[in-house]
């Protein structure tokens, strides 16, 4: 365990802006088809947990932490205080605050379901959670959709469903803009979360491009308010490439938050722990976020194994996410860095040397070696990855 979990101090972990969530830390392991193998663990443990292994950020749905019928209550008053106290003698800040639209019977037919009292509690909820994100000093708050979407077509039109869920991000934005002017802080950095499948057959912003163009349609009031926080799973979920997903959402100037994890393309949102299934992905994912002066947090939301007990939890899956991390962006710095990669960049730039722009067989052989250059970057990206492994002697051949 020293050895896997182990690798950095608590002190170099809090240098970075790595959350952890409630949810990830206090899943019980009820996937679907699955029963909960872990004891219930609440927010005050979650906190201290973190606060020791050096996570220095911590996130949280509303109903992660207040029952749903104590919502808007006194009783949610008196939770409020209590996470504070947590967040305070542990030395942990809370990043970011999300509103659970997707596991009560009440979001059946989804946040913006055609019954008129269901948006209204939905955006009631999202402004409740806004506040609750003030309280707790969230600059962050996040939306993912849930069950926006249907399992039997034709019912629902899909148009009037986006202008409906747009209502309830507009309720948000707005109740934001009042909260920040009465607590006298800035407004909180409003997130679209995709996911391609799951909790519905069909889903109507299933990709972070989908969501985009939602933000751009129009709908919103305050546009410049709402981004996204992609997740590095569910873009491969879809079979996208993340980098390629992340680079579009920069272009846009969008990408304000980001969940962090692995897992297998066109495969459901099993969450593992990131860098145990692409590293070299996740090397280039970072070497991207670094050369773009990404600044936002990085939010573990993975799934420790089902049959790891809350002792493990802690002890191994949180601690060895974190490091795999941590190391991954310094290779990321490696990479930018290294001059190698930099010289073989530098002769892509360049071309080929003189020859007729309008002669293409010219131009060809001008640029022989292109790919031969990708080629080498890639694998000079592997050995910084692996090792350099030069002159290594390996016992193939018995002596
Ligand atoms: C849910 C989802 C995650 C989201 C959470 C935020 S909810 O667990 O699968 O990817 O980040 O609401
Ligand atoms: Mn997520
Ligand atoms: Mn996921």
């Amino acid at each position: 365990m020293q050895a896997c979990g182990g690798g950095y101090s608590p002190e170099t972990r809090r240098k970075y802006y790595i959350s952890g969530p409630q949810w990830a830390a206090a899943y019980q392991g009820q996937a679907l088809f699955h029963a909960p193998t872990r004891a219930p663990i609440g927010f005050e443990d979650v906190i201290r947990e973190f606060a020791k292994i050096g996570i220095g950020y911590w996130t949280t749905h509303d109903t992660d932490v207040i029952p749903t019928e104590a919502l808007g209550k006194e009783e949610q008053a008196n939770i409020v205080g209590r996470i504070r106290q947590a967040l305070e003698s542990n030395g942990v800040e809370c990043s970011m605050v999300t509103t659970e639209t997707f596991f009560h019977a009440v979001w059946a037919a989804s946040p913006a379901a055609e019954a008129p009292e269901v948006r209204q509690y939905a955006a009631w909820r999202l402004a409740n959670t806004v506040k609750i994100g003030h309280e707790l000093g969230a600059k962050f708050a996040v939306y993912w959709p849930g069950s926006l979407g249907y399992y039997t077509q034709g019912a629902i039109e899909e148009t009037q469903t986006l202008r409906w869920y747009a209502d309830g991000l507009n309720a948000a934005c707005e109740a934001d803009i009042e909260l920040a002017a009465k607590y006298k802080r800035p407004t909180l950095r409003h997130c679209l979360e995709a996911k391609p499948f799951e909790p519905q057959a069909e889903i109507l912003l299933p990709t972070s491009d989908a969501m985009l163009a939602f933000i751009a349609s129009g709908l919103l009031k305050h546009p410049e308010m709402v981004g996204l926080n992609p997740e590095y799973l569910h873009e491969l979920m879809w079979g996208g490439a993340p980098r390629a997903a992340l680079a579009r959402a920069l272009l846009a100037g969008k990408l304000f938050h980001f969940d962090i994890n692995d897992g297998y393309r066109l495969k459901h949102d099993v969450d593992i722990g990131i860098g145990l299934v692409n590293p070299l992905d996740w090397l280039n994912v970072l070497v991207l976020l670094r050369s773009h002066n990404y600044t936002g947090p990085f939010n573990l939301d993975y799934k420790p194994p089902r049959t790891t007990s809350n002792y493990g939890v802690f002890a191994v899956s949180f601690p060895t996410a974190v490091d795999r991390f941590i190391t991954l962006w310094e290779m990321a710095g490696d990479v930018i860095a290294d001059p190698v990669i930099h010289e073989a960049t530098e002769a892509l730039k360049a071309g080929g040397g003189p020859a007729d722009p309008l002669d293409v067989e010219a131009v060809t052989a001008a640029n022989r070696e292109l790919l031969t250059l990708h080629e080498l970057i890639a694998h000079r990206m592997v050995q910084i990855l692996l090792g350099p492994h030069r002159g290594r002697v390996y016992p193939v051949m018995p002596a």
